[in-house]
């Protein structure tokens, strides 16, 4: 190998030993045009003898990449800067390829590789944190940017296409069956279509960069360094930032159109009691009280919402607006069910342990359906049934009525069924088994503690989860009414 492919070479150091190190083992394969000390050495040395490569004493030097700059330009057009570290037994070489543990190859190897050319002194200067021998950041023209973003844009511009279609076409909510809810389904596609697009942007950007600017094999150098586009920054504010109001004002519009604070005329008032767990309809201008929602369809209600313990929440998923029932506050939500069915209401609100369970039947029915509904709730109450000996027969069917308004029936089935509760059927008389395996036969005092109270005896198998309110909610009477309801489920 002839001397001159290696170049001139100069080394700084002010240890003996590495100077001489370095020298013996380049031999005669460079030409080492100097070996200086410190810095200013370094300085008059670059200038006399124009190195092609220096090798820095990286321990020893205080001498950075920054410091050579005003040296290297304009009078070297290319140098190569190689810093060694000997540490232990290891010779380091802070190249750009930032090898450990060289040998003396990798020396060699690293003084061979190709010069490059430095841009300017001032692009080297920006780093604020000295990159030895490391290539200046290739920062694109503008016109290149632009370039660059073409292909991605367009791809984003052909997904978002059938990506904001599909949302804008799903069904996302169950079936519609009130008036109101239709601009809440067209801002919910719109919002989704909006929220597509974007999305597509995101992954095409993602995708596109990880795929087109991956790493070359080989190549283990470190990206340019950005500090941030300020154009960019106020792009990605201001644009989301007049999405999320834009589409804010339009939602409040269509709130404002959909939540009339003056009354239908014509509107039918149903009073909906939430209570830890279930629901209660009364219908204050036909005198009815029930458990289960009937509508006539296409008339406009007015719910007016309570509740006796905690907060509720009441919903009707396919009449899509919700409301709190609060304590102590009347809330209207006025709705019109255009579509006939069979829905249920559900509790939004997590109101305790058997929230889960808080469900309650809805109807929607045509008129005339509605108005058969209203006389058989408001008729005379039926012939008792053939009383079972000791029953007080029209007690009985007091405590039936009962236990449907009060929402008894939610959990507890008259036939058999097991619901959240156990079933009343064959419960009067029978011996019950408690949790904590004691037994006690269901005698009338039985059943009036467990409505009273209870926790006072949990069923073996059962939660612990009945309403403990409804001493407060039921009077004696009504109490002996259920009793004697119960006690005709044989
Ligand atoms: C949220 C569901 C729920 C509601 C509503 C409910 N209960 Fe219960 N009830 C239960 C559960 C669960 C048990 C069994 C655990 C226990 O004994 O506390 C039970 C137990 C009972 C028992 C004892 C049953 C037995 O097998 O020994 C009686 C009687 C009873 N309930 C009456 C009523 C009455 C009357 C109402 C309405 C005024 C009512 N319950 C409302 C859930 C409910
Ligand atoms: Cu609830």
């Amino acid at each position: 190998m002839p001397w001159s492919e290696l170049g001139r070479v100069l080394i700084v150091s002010p240890h003996p030993l590495f100077r001489e190190g370095i020298v013996r083992l380049l031999g005669d394969q460079a030409e080492v045009v100097g070996v200086v000390a410190s810095l200013a050495e370094a300085r008059s040395a670059i200038r006399k003898h124009r190195p092609q490569a220096i090798i820095v004493d990286h321990e020893n030097v205080e001498l950075e990449e920054a410091d050579l700059a005003p040296l290297l330009w304009p009078e070297l057009e290319s140098v190569r800067i190689i810093y060694v570290t000997l540490a232990g037994n290891e010779m380091i070489i802070h190249d750009r390829q930032r090898v450990v543990a060289a040998t003396e190859k990798d020396l060699l190897d690293a003084l061979k590789g190709a010069s490059y050319k430095r841009q300017s002194p001032k692009e080297s200067l920006r780093e604020a944190h000295p990159r030895p021998a490391q290539r200046a950041p290739e920062i694109p023209e503008r016109g290149g940017i632009m370039r660059k973003l073409t292909v991605p844009l367009l791809i984003t511009v052909v997904l978002s296409v059938p990506v904001a279609l599909w949302f804008w076409r799903t069904d996302l909510t169950p079936e519609l069956a009130a008036r109101e809810g239709q601009p809440i389904d067209f801002l919910l596609r719109l919002e989704f279509a909006i929220a597509g697009v974007i999305f597509v942007l995101c992954m095409v950007f993602f995708f596109y960069s990880l795929v087109v600017f991956r790493r070359a094999p080989g190549d283990l150098e470190d990206g340019p360094p950005v500090h941030g586009s300020t154009p960019l920054e106020v792009a990605w504010t201001v644009i989301p930032a007049i999405i999320v109001i834009g589409l804010a004002s339009y939602a409040a519009g269509i709130l404002w159109d959909i939540m009339p604070t003056t009354g239908y005329k014509d509107e039918l008032v149903v009073d909906v009691t939430g209570f830890q767990w279930g629901w209660r309809f009364e219908y204050p201008d036909l005198g009815i009280t029930s458990s289960e929602l009937v509508l006539p369809v296409n008339r406009p209600v007015l719910f007016r919402l309570y509740s006796v313990d905690v907060i509720h929440s009441f919903w009707i998923p396919e009449l899509r607006i919700k409301m709190d029932n609060i304590p102590g506050i009347e809330n209207h939500l006025r709705l019109t069910p255009t579509k006939v069915g069979e829905y249920k209401v559900r509790c939004a609100e997590l109101c305790g342990t058997a929230h889960a369970y808080m469900l309650a039947p809805v109807k929607v029915v045509e008129q005339s359906a509605f108005e058969e509904w209203v006389k058989s709730q408001t008729a005379a109450a039926p012939a008792p049934p053939t009383g079972a000996a000791g029953v007080d027969a029209q007690a009985a069917e007091r405590g039936r009525a009962l236990a449907q308004q009060f929402g008894c029936l939610g959990c507890h089935s008259t036939d058999g069924t097991k619901l959240v509760g156990p079933t009343w059927k064959g419960l009067f008389g029978s011996t019950r088994t408690f949790q904590d395996g004691s037994t006690r036969v269901a005698d009338e005092e039985y059943i009036r503690e467990s409505i009273l109270n209870p926790s006072a005896y949990v069923v073996e198998g059962f939660p612990d989860v009945m309403p403990k309110n409804f001493k407060d909610q039921l009077s004696e009477d009504q109490i002996r009414d259920l009793v004697e309801f119960i006690k005709t489920l044989q």
